[in-house]
């Protein structure tokens, strides 16, 4: 039965989207969104119940059935797809890893070189951390053997990851005692698959345990690694001044937009966009120029590092090529939509593969090899060029907002304490004080089951309403960027009072665009510091912060949402029909049967409203804990810079009585 097709209104919260689905409509060119009218999830996979493990299933778990024919429970069939599911995230996250430590040891090698350290000074760190020595030996020496160190991370045959030993001490002592601590990235996963097998792990807490290992492994290893070597290669963001939406495509330029994971072929694409003979190339064609913009996570990438705008969002990879206005379309790894192939048969728009892992049929594979990285990268931008004189009609929204990204840990940690003396002191002070009440992570995809942006836009507007610093990376980052949240102005129109104090001072936002997924393992390392910098515990589990990603769809999301709780934090997953609602027993042990082993739970929550609700009450219950000053906004807000202009605007008099009341007369 067909169902009926929601409105552009209802289908997306986002302004530019709208518009370009009124004319997906029109036009009848089918979308995710389209599609997602026309599909009901399956309410048996969608609630956990199936399993097809083997070939005497699939095994439906519903109705009078209570277990598969190999005599599984609902409780081992919930938690074995829970698993699986984590370990295809946490693979995701981690080959791309390996890949950039494959780039870093081809670039000190000598065999890619077009790419080289960009940050020694992180190399040095991320060096020390891997137990390499980096004093007094060539930089070449000390990132090949980085680059060899970070590769044994992924299958190493004895001890445990490395990076682990960057928690506070608390937290490694509760992964020792509970046996979570991974051993090596691919091992864990490798692990989950073999127990998940037909007649293997049948316990549902003890698959549950592994799928903490593994997710861990992510988070501290395959993800942090990544975070680390984009950084050696391509440079540790600070702050930019850029665009976000799809009114950052060019109606007189050559527009190509890079879109998926990795920043390895688009940090090239970059370079040879800038290129004066291809720039030439492209005016020799009726174009003025080359633009570039990104969407997904290659866009949070060069977004943080080269101040590329941002087209947009998951969701709007398919509404991107609707404008008529994209030369090209240049996907790596994750989250591309197949749908992408016939949207872009209807213009004249070059869809290109490069990973030597992704081909799409339809799609022109161009396939990228780091010893020849620039030049591919100018093929490309060429091939895109090519296309120009075919673009017809375009229609690009006139939206787009003003941002400021390239929040890393070691930025925030100079903006908060300077050159010689960068610490989080200021912002474990603000918290303590009780002029930030909290923190949220607010993080993950958009899904075409919920309208979208929505539950990322009313969440981050609540929390900083209410004082509550809100860090983001991911879609959920462009969609705040898409709100102008991500503008140190912000703070003054929507900030709470408290907020708004530390934001004028500290000259930042109250949105914080900490990078792409890959770097959620950045807010892991902020969330160390923080609990030992002394006054907020001494475990992640102790610090009034919540993670959340109430938009997710993905399987990395599964695995972040898992390496999170294990490090101790309070997660809230949007979507009542989390992978294992059909089994009280596994919510269970993932809300309540985590929080007693490991001090973080999770929990999956529809509502926008209970979202809020529940993340304020767990962070007024943090600072309880830790005999905090209850929150008050009352105590804030007279200080700032916002007085000053209101202040030199009153007649001398009018000021002194405002700075000293009537007693100044
Ligand atoms: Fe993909 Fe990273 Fe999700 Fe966006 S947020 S839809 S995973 S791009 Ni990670
Ligand atoms: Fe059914 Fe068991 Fe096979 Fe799963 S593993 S499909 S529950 S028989």
């Amino acid at each position: 039965m067909a169902k009926k097709q929601r409105s552009p209104e209802e289908a997306s919260a986002d302004r530019a989207s709208i518009a370009l689905l009124e004319y997906a409509c029109e036009m009848e060119v089918d979308t995710c969104f389209s599609r997602s009218d026309a599909i009901t999830p399956c309410p048996i996979g969608a609630d956990g119940r199936c399993c097809k493990n083997c070939a005497m299933g699939p095994c439906r778990l519903v109705g009078k059935t209570e277990r598969g024919v190999c005599g599984a429970t609902i409780e081992t069939v919930a938690a074995r797809n829970f698993a699986r599911a984590v370990a295809v995230g946490s693979s995701a996250h981690s080959d791309h890893g390996r890949d950039l430590a494959y780039t870093l040891l081809d670039a000190a090698e000598g065999h890619a070189t077009d790419y080289g350290v960009r940050d020694p000074f992180k190399l040095k760190e991320v060096a020390e951390y891997l137990g390499v020595k980096a004093d007094g030996r060539p930089l070449d020496e000390v990132a090949r053997d980085v680059a060899l160190a970070a590769l044994a991370e992924f299958g190493k045959p004895q001890g445990e990851i490395l990076n682990l030993k960057r928690a506070p001490a608390r937290r490694q002592q509760i992964w020792k005692e509970q046996g979570i601590a991974p051993r090596s990235i691919d091992r864990e996963i490798v692990e989950i698959l073999h127990r998940t097998h037909i007649g293997n792990d049948q316990d549902a807490e003890h698959l549950l345990d592994q799928t903490l290992r593994c997710a861990l492994g992510d988070g501290w290893g395959g993800s942090m690694l990544a975070t680390d070597l984009s950084d050696v290669l391509f440079g540790t963001p600070a702050p930019v001044v850029t665009e976000a939406n799809l009114g950052v495509l060019s109606e007189d330029q050559v527009n190509v937009i890079i879109h998926g994971h990795e920043p390895t072929l688009s940090e090239m694409i970059v370079a040879a966009a800038q290129d004066p003979e291809l720039i030439e190339y492209a005016k020799s064609k009726g174009a003025t120029g080359i633009n570039l913009s990104g969407i997904c996570c290659t866009a949070n990438e060069t977004l943080m590092r080269q101040g590329v705008p941002l087209a947009g969002n998951f969701l709007q990879q398919e509404l991107a090529i609707l404008t008529g206005a994209v030369e090209a379309m240049v996907v790596d790894i994750q989250c591309i939509f197949q749908g992408l192939v016939p949207v872009a048969d209807k213009f004249h728009t070059a869809l290109i593969t490069t990973s030597p892992k992704v081909k799409i049929t339809g799609a022109t594979h161009v396939q990228f090899e780091e010893d020849r990285a620039l030049e591919i990268a100018k093929d490309i931008i060429r091939m895109a060029i090519d296309r120009f004189p075919e673009r017809g009609e375009t229609r690009i929204p006139d939206i787009r907002s003003n941002m400021v990204p390239g929040f890393s840990h070691e930025y925030i940690d100079y903006a908060l304490g300077g050159l010689y003396r960068g610490s989080l002191r200021p912002l474990n002070d603000a918290i303590i004080a009780g002029r930030i009440r909290g923190v949220v992570a607010n993080i993950g995809c958009n899904n075409t089951r919920v309208r979208h942006d929505e539950l990322h836009n009313y969440v981050v507007t609540e929390f900083i309403k209410n004082d509550v610093l809100v860090v983001e990376t991911g879609c959920g980052a462009i969609a705040s960027a898409k709100m102008g949240y991500m503008t140190p102005e912000t703070a003054l129109e929507l900030a709470g009072p408290g907020l708004r104090e530390v934001c004028e001072t500290v000259g930042i936002p109250p949105v914080l665009h900490m990078g792409s997924c890959v770097d959620n393992s950045r807010i892991l390392t902020v969330l160390s510091q923080m609990a030992t910098e002394g006054g907020l515990g001494e475990d992640i589990s102790d610090i009034p912060a919540v993670g959340m990603a109430p938009e997710w769809m993905s399987e990395k999301a599964l695995s972040i949402a898992t390496y999170c709780v294990a490090s101790g934090a309070y997660v809230i997953l949007g979507g009542n029909s989390g992978p294992v609602s059909g089994c009280d027993e596994v919510l269970r042990l993932m809300s309540d049967g985590w929080e007693k082993k490991i001090g973080g739970r999770l929990e999956f929550i529809e509502e926008g409203e209970e979202i809020v609700r529940r993340a304020l009450a767990h962070i007024d219950k943090k600072r309880a804990a830790l005999g905090l000053a209850e929150y008050d906004p009352t105590k804030w807000g007279r200080s700032g810079d916002r007085r000053m202009p209101e202040l030199l605007s009153l007649p001398l008099e009018k000021r002194i009585e405002a700075v000293y009341g009537t007693a100044g007369k």
